[in-house]
């Protein structure tokens, strides 16, 4: 076995996967699973809604860790989907096409997040459009039916339950459902530790840690009350 790379700077290592966020959407869910379905829109010609076309791009599996700015890892987590970049170049481009200073992505969940960043950070190897988890179909807990998951990035701009995509100039469009200022990095790297917009690492670090029994139990009662509303009668 090859020794495991060092966990980036203020993180810690933990052995679940919990179903994660802002407090706010512990008991919010897709409305709709079984389909995949993601709009494009945005600063563009041709807005389109894409779902059986993305079976046509590569598949990959990949194993990667999760980093929450909250200072958890999970490490290992394989993951299959396809490049985003391939989404990009070889739908987008072509039959959206984008405007060429559309360089703000934003992502939004059927849940009511929405994120942004900027699109380079989307065109690395690593960012897939995911849609299962250790051979899997994901979950609800996950991510069904399909997620963006940007390995590099905090956790917080792995978008869920994704169901739209926009390409912007500028951010005019885009609203963090959230205090930005607070909770809202423009691109949230890891290897910088970009956890927050104003406040420095060390403020994260040490306030953080204290959130997250909470944040997971809010988040397990969220889980609980959707499989009692949507178990088989
Ligand atoms: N739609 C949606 N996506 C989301 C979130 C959320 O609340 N809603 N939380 C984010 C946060 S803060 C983290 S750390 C990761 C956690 O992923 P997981 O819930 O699959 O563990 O999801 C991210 N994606
Ligand atoms: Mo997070």
């Amino acid at each position: 076995m090859p020794e495991p790379t060092p966990l980036p700077p203020g993180q810690v290592e933990i052995d679940d996967f919990p179903r994660f966020g802002l407090g706010i959407f512990a008991f919010r869910f897709p409305t709709q699973t079984d389909r995949i379905e993601i709009t494009v829109d945005g600063d563009v010609e041709q807005p389109m809604r894409f779902s059986k076309e993305l079976e046509a791009l590569e598949r990959v599996v990949q194993v990667s860790d999760m980093h929450c700015a909250t200072t958890w890892t999970k490490r290992g987590l394989r993951w299959g989907g396809v490049r985003f970049r391939d989404f990009y170049e070889q739908l987008v481009l072509p039959q959206v096409r984008p405007e060429a200073d559309a360089t703000l992505v934003v992502l939004r969940g059927q849940d009511g997040l929405a994120q942004s960043l900027p699109l380079e950070d989307t065109l690395t190897d690593d960012v897939l459009l995911a849609d299962h988890l250790d051979g899997q179909p994901l979950g609800v807990d996950h991510g069904a039916p399909i997620r963006f998951l940007a390995p590099s990035l905090y956790g917080c701009k792995s978008v869920r339950h994704l169901n739209a995509i926009e390409f912007w100039r500028d951010d005019r469009n885009y609203r963090f459902p959230g205090p930005r200022w607070l909770l809202n990095p423009p691109r949230a790297r890891v290897a910088f530790e970009e956890r927050g917009r104003v406040l420095p690492p060390w403020f994260f670090r040490t306030l953080w840690p204290l959130m997250i029994p909470l944040v997971r139990w809010l988040f397990r009662r969220g889980m609980q009350q959707y499989e009692r509303e949507n178990r088989e009668p």
